[in-house]
Parts: structure tokens; sequence; C-alpha cells
């Protein structure tokens, strides 16, 4: 079974993460997980930070000429602004810098703070950025290239920002991150794309943040992942506790999700017929899991992101020293990062694939892993 842990605070030194559980010979480079971090580093109303950042991974342990051991994974990645925040960041002298006692209303400061009893939110909100991502994305991109291999694919898209909404259902996977990629937004509508960067603009002049809507869509998996017979082994339950986790996100839902609620069970259930490519369903309202359990048709599962709790024009807050009213405190943050959690979230949907895929099909190699799947393939008519 594949888990991973990760470490580092946001202007602390480094990033870095281990990825335990991944099958022998998956062939992987550092420019593989390079590109996904610039793609996750992209989009329109990001902070300076990004200006300052290229994030870049070094890979530690578990490769070996190009290929997984089967050992754990390490991976580091550097953060550049560390250098400007040395003074504070400082692991063991006692360094610079005044304590930060206004907690911003819909982060952790104020929560974490009382609970690991911090008097400086700093030490709360170092890593409860969601500069934590990156670490996630580099090391979750092992999990996107196990897919890979076996024919399944990963894209996401975003459906709108603020009250801008995209147009334009997708249903082709394989090019729709080659598409998403070009737009500022990641938004494959152009008209919608234009709004959505006029809202951003908007936002930023009023000191404001926008969140918004995106979906990830999955081709090629195989019947059968996840299961009916415990609740945590469900995989829509897998995959939105994995959404949940990425910083800002408030809802998910799969297929029709919130529309079926209001729609006849006629129409929400997805018909089933025969032919001789086996099963096969018209529709996808599920979003290719039912009753836990992936049926062979694509995944399809949206997130929301609120907008970021960080405002250049503060809410009202309570600084903790005198417990007197107080502005939020400012930290330089993004004004949308909604195109970046589109990235974030294939991620973490990679890794719980790959994961209960491990779970049905095990292989300590790659060989074995692609010699089971298609073998099932072969024999599972979906
Ligand atoms: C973040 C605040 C900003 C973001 C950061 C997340 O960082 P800074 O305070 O250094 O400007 O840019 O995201 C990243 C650095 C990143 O790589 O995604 C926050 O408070 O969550």
């Amino acid at each position: 079974m594949l888990r991973y842990l990760t470490a580092g605070e946001s202007h602390g030194r480094a990033l870095v993460g281990i990825l335990e559980g991944l099958p022998a010979g998956l062939q992987i480079t550092a420019e593989y997980i390079n590109h996904q971090l610039r793609r996750r580093q992209q989009g329109y109303g990001r902070s300076a930070r990004q200006r300052i950042e290229t994030d870049r991974v070094e890979i530690l342990s578990g490769v070996r000429f190009g290929k997984t051991l089967g050992s754990p994974v390490a991976l580091l990645i550097e953060n550049r602004d560390w250098q400007n925040w040395k003074h504070i960041m400082e692991p063991e002298a006692v360094g610079g810098g005044e304590e930060a006692t206004v907690p911003r209303p819909g982060h952790a400061d104020l929560s974490g703070a009382v609970k690991y009893s911090h008097s400086d939110i700093r030490n709360v909100l170092e890593r409860s950025s969601a500069r934590e991502t990156a670490i996630r994305v580099a090391l979750c991109s092992l999990a996107r290239r196990l897919l890979e291999e076996l024919e399944i694919l990963v894209a996401s898209h975003v459906l709108s920002i603020g009250e801008v909404e995209a147009r334009i259902s997708v249903t082709d996977v394989s090019t729709l991150n080659e598409l998403a990629d070009r737009s500022p937004v990641r938004c494959v509508d152009p008209e919608a794309e234009k709004q959505m960067l006029n809202q951003i603009d908007h936002a930023q002049q009023q000191g404001n943040s926008l969140g918004g809507v995106f979906e990830v869509i999955v081709s090629g998996l195989p019947v059968g992942l996840g299961s009916h017979v415990h609740w945590d082994r469900k995989l829509d339950g897998l995959l939105a506790q994995a959404l949940t986790s990425i910083q800002a996100i408030k809802a998910v839902e799969f297929g029709l999700g919130f529309k079926a609620a209001k729609i006849p069970g006629s129409a929400v259930q997805d018909q089933i017929y025969y032919g001789p490519q086996g099963y096969y369903r018209k529709t996808n309202n599920a979003g290719g899991i039912e009753g836990g359990i992936s049926n062979g048709q694509p995944i399809v599962v949206r997130a929301a992101m609120k907008p970021i709790p960080t405002l250049t024009t503060p809410l009202r807050s309570v600084d903790m020293k005198t417990k007197q009213p107080a502005s939020a405190h400012k930290e330089r943050s993004d004004i949308c990062a909604v195109p970046a959690a589109s990235v974030v979230a294939e991620a973490v949907v990679a890794f719980t694939l790959a994961n209960a895929l491990l779970e049905k099909f095990g292989g300590d190699s790659m060989a074995e892993l692609k010699q089971r799947v298609s073998q099932w393939r072969r024999t599972s008519s979906c």
C-alpha cells in the first residue's frame, strides 16, 4: 500500500517528502516531476512568491538509473525564498522578526495557536500554508506515472472562478491538460477565461480574494477498485478525503453531484447495456463510481475552493496578546489559487487511485502489476 509523509515550512529551508509502497521498475525522472511542479506554479492571481520560486525536485533515494527500486522514495524541493527569511525561520538560534499575534479568519491561525499553545501565529501559518502542496505534487507525480504506464490518464480544468462559469463541458481526457495548461486560469472556455481574468483583477483592486470550482477527470481506470463492503474502502470516500485535505477545499461532488438530489431516480441512474465490448452505459451521472467501486466509466469529481483567507484589506480579528479588536495579520498571499489547486487535485486523485489499484492487484514490480491488470481487463467485461 502506498503512503506518503511531507515536512517543511513555507519559508523554511526546504520541503521534503517520502513516498513508500511503489513497485520496483517504474520509470521516473526529475524532469517528469518538475513538469508537474511547473504546472502547479502557473495560474493568474498568484502572489509574487511564484516569481521567486522555480520549484525543482531533487530525488534523494529510492530511484536508480531512472527506475524505482521498491524502496521508499525521498524527494526535496528547496525554498529559494528561505534566503530572505533565514533570520525569521532559524531552526536553532533565536532569530529576528516580531511575533504575529492577530489571526486571519478562515485560516488555521487561531485554532492552531490555541491547540499548540503558540503565542506567535507564524508557528502555525508556515505549515498550514498551501506551499506544502508543492511537495505533495512532486510525490504524487510518481503515482501519476504509475497510472500512465497502465494507460490511466488524470486531467483537470477550472469550471468557475467567483461567479464566472465555463460553459463548455469536457469529455476527451487525452487532450484536456494540454488545452487547460494553455489558459492562465486553466479554463477551456475562452469567453469565461476572459471574464475570470477580469474578476481576479477586480478582486485584487478591492484587496479581496476569490475561490472557484474545478473538475478532475480520469480515463482508463479498470472496474473494481475500492469496495462496497467497508466504509473505509469506498473509493468515493477515499477520494473525497484526499481532495478535502487540500488547503481551502470545502466541497466535493461526483458525477451529477448536488444536482442529483433534485432529479428523479429514473433520470439519475446510468442504465446498463451489454454489447461486444461487454457491459456499457450511455450516461455517466455516477461519475464512474457505484457503491464505492469504480465501474469502468471515467471518474468525474469536482471540488470547490473557498476564497483564500489572507486579504490585503484585512478582516476584523482580535489581537491574541491584548485581546483587543484588531485587523487580521497581513501576509503576502495569492488572490486566487484555483488553477493551481486543480493541479494539486489531479495529484492527490492519482495517489488515491494508484493506492486502490495496488490494493487490488498488488505486485512488487511494474512487470507483475502490468500483467495482473491486463489479465483483469481481459476477463472483467465492463
Ligand atoms: C500561501 C501564501 C503565499 C502563496 C503560497 C501559499 O506564499 P507567500 O506568503 O510566501 O507569498 O504563494 O503558495 C506557495 C508559495 C506555493 O508554492 O504554492 C498561503 O498562505 O497558503
